[in-house]
């Protein structure tokens, strides 16, 4: 079913809401760097970009802010994030909106992306008084030795369209505790949803009263921008989202000038489906992992391999599914996948699916689908049922295309899925503890994120997020991973009368 209709004005909402959360005109109005709405392909602002020099004169304005933030004490950091999530519960249905207008995200969706901002508050305000340090065992008598986590500094963020405000928010949240300014470089793609984000810390800002000028700054304009973030020696760590291309330049970058870096980088994220299997939960995770948010999140479920025995069992629903799933305007329907992000995004579909052709995939679905909208590109998510894993099935390709193959032995099946540059989320559906617990030992799955009965996309903030391999080895958002975003000095106290030295040495000077 393809839902069409025709009545929002996407132009004037998108300004009525920026309006609202008091992003200023003169931002998105009159500018140089035009920014569009996947839903119906219209030009919805025209932003002022930042030159080299600007950029170079807000990160100096963040290092003085960081300055003077990393002498507040912890928890009273954690006051402002608190409020963060306040303002943020109060404006989610707009920003929910603007991000499904920005991003074609549908509705629930959107608004989950806000409720991921605010779940990371949450979590950041607790944390903020929980930034432990060890006390460590001394081999020296009448010594102490302890950790010490002290604020990093200037923290860059570069994000990507796919979720155009919760990973800043992982980011920021965790580094204004941890006592840094954050400058953030969002997409070309969702420059207004960065805006709006902005707009809403500065109103928790303006609550919390004192905090120093400069604190977080937002970064508009294209790739050379964000490479002055990446060189800029004032810049202490970059958070970079984006495609494995995108990490093999700015990892290096930061590694020349001895920056730390996060990096999420692409996901080929792939799920076993064993004979045990509960068939119709796996149904569901499978449809929501692969065909959700258009087949556009890192976590999206890429490749499926099924057990022989229950192929024809679960695949031809799966194929019932993806006829009947409901494609259309996010914003006037209640369709389950919204739009494309851009032409290049269709036409890389459509090249990945002619490839999966000669490689001998049958295909179901990935035909382009009419709402009337010349620059909108709304598909059919496709299945693909492939011999064997080759050709595209080994790359990410970033769009709705779940490859399914078959498998008949446990051990092959965990190395194919395993045979792949990317490392970031993995699912087994099984009722079969051995195998469960396999995928998630030693050799079992090698990402960053392994799932038992649930699909391998829509991650809770709680755990750390991020993957292996050519997924670029960050981690953000929960457990310890604010770490990455803190210092740490080892102190050795001597309160003795004495200079014993460690490992036994003796240098004793007249
Ligand atoms: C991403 O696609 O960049 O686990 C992040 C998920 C979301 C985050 C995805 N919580 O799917």
């Amino acid at each position: 079913m393809n839902i069409a209709t025709k009545t929002v004005n996407v132009v004037q909402e998108t300004a009525s809401i920026l309006e609202k959360l008091g992003v200023a005109k003169s931002l998105y109005t009159g500018g140089d760097m035009a920014s569009y709405s996947p839903v119906t392909g219209e030009q919805v602002a025209s932003l002022k970009t930042d030159s080299a020099a600007d950029a170079a004169a807000k990160i100096e304005k963040a290092e003085a802010a960081f300055r003077a933030w990393r002498l507040v004490p912890a928890p009273k950091r954690g006051e402002l994030v608190r409020l963060l999530g306040e303002e943020l519960r109060a404006h989610k249905a707009d920003l929910g909106r603007l991000v499904s207008i920005e991003a074609g995200k549908i509705t629930s969706e959107g608004l989950g992306e806000v409720q991921e901002m605010i779940d990371i508050c949450d979590f950041a305000v607790g944390l903020s008084r929980q930034l432990y340090g060890l006390t460590i065992a001394t081999e020296r008598p009448g010594h102490r030795m302890m950790e010490t986590w002290h604020p990093l500094g200037v923290i860059g963020v570069i994000s990507a369209f796919n979720f155009p405000v919760a990973v800043w928010s992982w980011n920021t949240a965790l580094a204004l505790v941890c006592g840094n300014a954050v400058v953030w470089k969002p997409s070309e793609k969702t420059p207004l949803t960065a805006l709006a984000s902005q707009a809403i810390l500065e109103k928790a800002l303006a609550r919390f009263g004192d905090a120093p000028e400069g604190l977080s700054q937002v970064l508009i304009g294209d790739r050379a921008i964000g490479e002055v973030l990446v060189d800029h020696p004032k810049v202490a760590l970059v958070s970079a989202t984006g495609s494995t291309r995108m990490g093999r330049d700015v990892g290096p970058r930061l590694a020349k000038r001895f920056a730390r870096a996060i990096l999420e980088l692409g996901g080929n994220n792939g799920g076993i489906v064993c004979p045990s299997a509960d068939l119709d939960m796996a149904l569901r995770a499978i449809a929501f992992g692969a065909m959700g948010t258009a087949g556009q999140r890192c976590t999206t479920l890429r490749r499926l391999f099924v057990h022989e025995s229950v192929y024809d069992a679960l695949v031809p629903r799966l194929k019932k599914a993806y006829q009947s799933v409901s494609v259309g305007n996010p914003l006037e329907s209640t369709a389950l996948v919204g739009p494309l992000v851009d032409k290049p995004a269709f036409d890389g579909m459509q090249k990945a699916l002619s490839e999966a052709k000669a490689h001998g995939g049958t295909i179901t679905g990935g035909e382009r689908v009419d709402l009337g909208h010349a620059n909108s590109y709304y598909v059919k998510p496709a299945l693909v049922e492939m011999p064997k894993q080759a050709g595209p099935v080994t790359e990410e390709t970033f769009a709705p295309i779940l490859y399914v193959m078959k498998y008949s032995d446990f051990d092959a099946a965990v190395a194919d899925h395993n045979a792949v540059g990317a490392g970031l989320s993995s699912s087994i559906f099984t009722l079969d503890l051995q195998e469960a617990e396999r995928f998630l030992s030693p050799d079992g799955s090698d990402c960053g994120i392994a799932n038992v009965n649930i699909g391998t996309s829509g991650a809770e903030i709680g755990g750390a997020f991020g993957g292996e391999k050519e997924t670029g080895g960050g981690r953000e958002s929960g457990s310890d991973a604010w770490k990455a975003y803190m210092r740490r000095a080892t102190n050795t106290i001597n309160y003795s009368k004495a200079l014993p030295l460690a490992q036994g040495v003796s240098f004793d000077i007249e």
